[in-house]
């Protein structure tokens, strides 16, 4: 039986007000849909160049005050608004399906993920270590001090509309840094939602700095107005591979950092030895799992020549039987794509599979009939004889290429035979295959797993990737090195002046 659910724009005005989003006019600025039926949720204003100016003007204001608050202090913000976050769980997730068309568990992840980081943002602001350096000179002490960078510029991308966003400000917030956010503009609620829970977290904090935190609401040029602010030393950007390359030349003209998570066309290598059930779950969750709308989605599927057929078979019949619909509904496990150009960018590339002598099952679309303005499809399995040019490119859906291998090597140079390098993985029970997978002459990605798939991330370990990935790691780790300025301090304690390295300069 199908669930009755109120209009995705009724249930959003709930959740907004819920949520404390203030009230904006219904019939203004840039339309926002729901991709679960292609309703409009809501209208929303696009910030014009003089909001834009006014917002980094007060963020790098806020950044002069929120610079010398203890860092443990600006970590007690952190965990207010993580516990703001645990508070709001349900309704932002509920949003999250509304705008993004997440099913309910992905979007409860997403919120879980931007809790996770507030917990490992809250203990780093204890731990931002620098180091001691011996001297080579008597009576002098070196250290290397972290000091915060300026505003930093979040431009995220609407597949994962808040965790991505709280990666980055989480971070940026603990180690001095004010945030401007501008969300994809097929995103904006969630967006709106996340600052107003922010804003309760700063309510209770008290005193922290007018302007810490601001969304920018806008497009391309928006994004650009910001990637080109030399007020903002870090732009940290995630989105597609041409955004990338239009985005990084901008900020690096004026010396700016940026954090680029671009990209990914993801491999799982199969081999003889690999558990099959385990292979055949991790392919399904990765490859059709977000409606293939993750970076780290499987994508490719390399597979020993004497089981390709069966893996192959495995995953066309799980495939056929994944529950595809309303993203609301419990049992749903493959909600909408995006909107209608997804729908049609994952057209074109089962047309190049078989134009490039390949043959696609599945890719059919869904419930067209009864949402005429939705895309809902079939996840699609694209068999090919041999790695085909078509492989090279990422697109965002649930389109999974399977080619046969016969030796290991030969595998490993097919996962790293294209342009980007985010996320790998085999499936093996031979520890040489694994080690060899992720030794030097191994994966070329920045995640490379082992007997799990290439999606799905936990924020402790450093995320992004090589190549056309653009090179950035955000999260875990130590990526917060990149949201500080290092600074080297030689001090002198002795009454004389010794230079480096020998030199004499006797006046
Ligand atoms: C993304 O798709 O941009 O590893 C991020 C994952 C998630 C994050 C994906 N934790 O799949």
């Amino acid at each position: 039986m199908t669930q009755s659910f109120p209009t995705p724009a009724a249930h959003a005005r709930d959740l907004l007000d819920t949520l404390g989003v203030p009230a904006r006019p219904a019939d203004a600025g840039q339309a926002v849909r729901s991709p679960i039926d292609g309703s409009i949720l809501t209208h929303v204003a696009f910030d014009d160049a003089r909001e834009i100016e006014a917002k980094v003007a007060a963020a790098r204001r806020a950044f002069d005050a929120w610079r010398v608050v203890p860092a443990p202090r600006r970590g007690e913000l952190v965990r207010l608004f993580g516990e703001e976050l645990r508070a709001a769980k349900a309704d932002l997730a509920a949003l999250v399906t509304l705008e993004a068309g997440k099913i309910a568990s992905e979007a409860a992840g997403e919120v879980q993920e931007m809790i996770d980081i507030c917990d490992f943002a809250v203990g780093l602001s204890r731990q931002l270590h620098g180091l001691t350096i011996a001297s080579e000179r008597p009576g002098h002490a070196m250290r290397e001090t972290w000091h915060p960078l300026g505003p930093v510029a979040v431009i995220s991308a609407f597949n994962f509309p808040v965790a991505v966003w709280a990666w980055n400000a989480c971070l940026a917030l603990v180690c001095g840094d004010p945030v401007i956010w501008k969300p994809s503009e097929k995103t904006p609620l969630t967006a709106l939602a996340t600052h107003a829970i922010l804003q309760r977290a700063l309510a209770r904090f008290g005193d922290a700095p007018e302007g810490l935190a601001s969304v920018v609401q806008g497009g391309r040029d928006a994004g650009e107005r910001l990637a080109r602010d030399p007020r903002i030393p870090l732009v940290s950007a995630t989105g597609s591979t041409r955004m990338g390359k239009a985005l990084a030349p901008v900020v690096a003209e004026r010396f700016g950092r940026s954090i680029l998570e671009l990209g990914g066309n993801n491999a799982m290598i199969v081999t003889p030895s690999a558990d099959l059930s385990l292979a055949l779950r991790a392919i399904v969750f990765s490859a059709a799992g977000t409606a293939g709308q993750r970076c780290t989605s499987l994508r490719r599927l390399i597979v020993h020549e004497s089981l390709v057929d069966k893996v192959s078979d495995a995953v066309d019949t799980a495939f056929q039987r994944l529950p595809v619909g309303d993203p609301r509904e419990g049992k749903t496990l493959l909600g909408p794509l995006i909107d209608r150009a997804a729908y049609e960018a994952f057209v074109a590339a089962m047309d190049a599979v078989r134009t490039e002598g390949g043959t696609v099952s599945g890719g059919e679309r869904l419930l067209a009939d009864q949402w005429p303005e939705a895309f809902y499809v079939r996840p699609a399995l694209a068999r090919l004889p041999a790695p085909a040019p078509c492989m090279q490119r990422e697109t965002f859906a649930p389109l999974l290429h399977v080619v046969p291998y016969a030796e290991f090597d030969e595998a490993v140079a097919i996962q790293n035979d294209v342009p980007q390098g985010l996320s790998s993985c085999v499936m093996t029970n031979d520890v040489r295959e694994a080690e060899a997978f992720l030794s030097a002459a191994g994966s070329d990605c920045g995640i490379a797993n082992v007997n799990i798939g290439p999606s799905g991330a936990e924020i402790g370990g450093a995320f992004g990737g090589e190549k056309e990935t653009g090179g950035g790691r955000e999260s875990g780790s130590d990526s917060w090195k990149q949201y500080m300025r290092r600074q080297t301090a030689t001090v002198n304690y002795s009454g004389a002046l010794p230079l480096a390295q020998g030199v004499r300069f006797d006046l």
